[in-house]
């Protein structure tokens, strides 16, 4: 089944999902630290595993490969430039920057690297990807120069555009290890005024936090920084989602 299918499918049926972004860069050198993260997913009720990070990476194939042979879940990529793009993830987080003035994250690496993708055949899920204020300066903000949004209806504008546009799922970023998570209020006039799935990450440290951005509606919550400082806590995070699934 595509990932995208899966996607709408429990959107559908308002079945929350939980994505746990690793970053290559982070997590290549210690063995140990790779195998004890893996653990937790496979031991936790995790949906995804979101691969990417900030900068060039020659060895994603390599780093997937070895996702692969440890995880049974889908490993989708959500790159940080195109050379974080590879073959051998189920899936593509083709990725528009949509909150900012850069042209070449709206349209433009995206054609350097279409061909390969193309050819690679690849799972390929066009993404609206929007930058809101986390509190701190995120690195999406410096490494793509754009600013992040903070006004309602900017945002909510933003998010109806990226729709109409034909992506296939929106994504509100407060930046990695953002001081502050999307609002509720945010995530909830956004959910309202779409159609298609909605991703939210960015800052989530928290149970609590975690819980409200899911009930405020969002359909799959990426956390990253957290996990990869206390991985032991993925079982007791995805714990969460079960609850809400199930309606305890
Ligand atoms: C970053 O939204 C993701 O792109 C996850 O953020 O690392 O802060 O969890 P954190």
């Amino acid at each position: 089944m595509h990932v995208l299918d899966i996607i709408l499918d429990k959107t559908s049926k308002n079945q929350k999902m939980l994505a746990v972004l690793l970053d290559p860069e982070k997590l290549s050198d210690s063995i140990e630290k790779f195998d004890m993260v893996c653990e937790y997913i496979n031991q936790s009720a995790v949906d995804f595993v979101f691969v990417g990070g900030s900068g060039y990476n020659a060895n994603i194939n390599e780093f997937v490969c070895r996702l692969r042979n440890i995880l049974n879940i889908p490993i989708v990529l959500f790159p940080g430039d195109i050379s974080q793009v590879c073959s051998t993830a189920d899936a593509l987080l083709f990725l528009s920057l949509m909150s900012g003035k850069n042209i070449d994250l709206i349209i433009g690496e995206h054609i350097k690297v279409a061909k390969k993708i193309k050819e690679s055949g690849i799972e390929t899920i066009p993404m609206g990807y929007i930058l809101i204020d986390g509190g701190r300066q995120s690195t999406t903000q410096k490494v793509s120069k754009t600013e992040p949004l903070s006004d309602a209806d900017e945002i909510i504008n933003t998010a109806i555009a990226s729709e109409l546009l034909g992506k296939k799922i929106v994504y509100l970023e407060a930046g990695s290890g953002a001081k502050t998570p999307v609002s509720s209020t945010i995530i909830s006039s956004v959910k309202s005024q779409l159609s298609i799935p909605l991703i939210v990450g960015g800052g989530i440290r928290t149970k609590n936090q975690l819980q409200i951005a899911w009930q405020s509606g969002a359909d799959i919550v990426v956390i990253g920084n957290f996990f990869e400082q206390h991985a032991d806590q993925i079982p007791s995070f995805a714990q969460v989602k079960y609850k809400l699934n199930n309606h305890e």
